[in-house]
């Protein structure tokens, strides 16, 4: 299965230089065009064929501002189940790891036109959605690059920076602070679409800040942490499709987060509030006409016997009105 997601170089590469690489080195890894074209076509499908969520019983995608969110990629897209799962990551996991681990998060992202994130590190505590603190468990973030990446919004990361970041208890280190004592340390990762970024959650990165009208970035980025009795509930809630799961061994069902409580919400919090003016024009262009079916439907009710109603809405179904 590795193989068709993979390409084979990545394949060969040992888990274990990796893991020693982000536990004692820089504490990153860069491997270009990881995944398999066939793999990042499939992943940047799931997120443009669904529409935006409204009063809709299905999982889709979200908007915040100037980013788009897909957060439950293991209830929805098989290739991401298999990622996620995978020998490759997973092998990478067991050597970094001393204890038992888990996904905490994980999601699929569109940037576009603007974006800001500051410096910080991704070893964060939540209370519900706010930000609690940092804790000083081992963990590993993921991130692969679904859009090729150049001098536009690029991850940037501070080499070594894991071994002195909790110096910091804020959330965010400031662009003066770094600019001033780290410039020199700092890795731009300009690669290909299926690019695969691996980081000690401890390191401080960043998406280096755009403002650029019809520029977009999709991304796919996950994180796994050590469990701890500690910090019982750390994480997000995960969706899972259980028909992806074809192996149940313990460490699988750990690693997916069975038996682990996760109370953090899904990533990020949104509303119609969250959404930018043009989005939300096209979201009532898209709705007016189902909102006129509705009261035209709810106005029938009323007045027309409900055998009838029922009758038309057959009709309607089967698609000969
Ligand atoms: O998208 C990126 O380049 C970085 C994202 C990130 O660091 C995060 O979401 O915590
Ligand atoms: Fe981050």
């Amino acid at each position: 299965m590795d193989s068709l997601l993979f390409n084979d170089a990545f394949t060969r590469l040992e888990a274990e230089t990796i893991a020693h690489e982000l536990k004692y080195g820089s504490g990153y890894h860069i491997f270009e065009k990881a995944l398999s074209p066939e793999a990042v076509t499939a992943l940047t499908n799931i997120v443009s064929r669904d529409s935006l969520l409204v009063n809709s019983n299905n999982l889709g995608y979200v908007r915040a501002y100037w980013t788009k969110y897909l957060s439950h990629t293991l209830a929805l897209s098989k290739e991401c189940y298999d990622i996620i799962t995978s020998e490759r990551i997973r092998g990478i996991c067991r050597d970094f790891f001393d204890s038992p681990f888990k996904i905490s998060n994980q999601r699929i992202y569109e940037t576009h036109t603007r974006s800001h994130l500051p410096w910080h590190t991704d070893n964060n505590l939540q209370a519900g959605n706010a930000y609690n603190g940092k804790h000083d468990l081992p963990g590993i973030m993921f991130l692969f690059y679904l859009s090729d990446v150049s001098d536009t919004n690029p991850f940037q990361l501070i080499a070594d920076s894991y071994k002195w970041s909790e110096q910091n208890t804020e959330r965010f280190f400031s662009d003066k602070f770094i600019e001033q004592n780290y410039k020199d340390d700092i890795v731009t990762v300009r690669a290909p679409k299926g690019s695969l970024i691996i980081c000690n959650t401890h390191l401080i990165h960043r998406a280096e800040p755009f403002n650029r009208p019809g520029f977009k970035r999709l991304t796919y980025l996950f994180q796994i942490d050590e469990i701890s009795t500690q910090h019982e509930g750390h994480g997000e809630k995960i969706l899972l499709n259980p028909a992806f799961v074809s192996e149940t061994s313990p460490e699988i069902l750990t690693y997916l987060g069975f038996g682990s409580k996760a109370e953090y919400p899904a990533f990020p919090e949104t509303s119609v509030s969250t959404m930018l003016p043009n989005d939300i024009v096209s979201l009532q262009k898209d709705i007016l006409p189902k909102a006129v079916k509705g009261l035209a439907f709810s106005f029938a009710r009323r007045i027309i016997p409900g055998s009838i109603v029922n009758a038309i809405r057959k009709k309607i179904h089967k698609g000969s009105i």
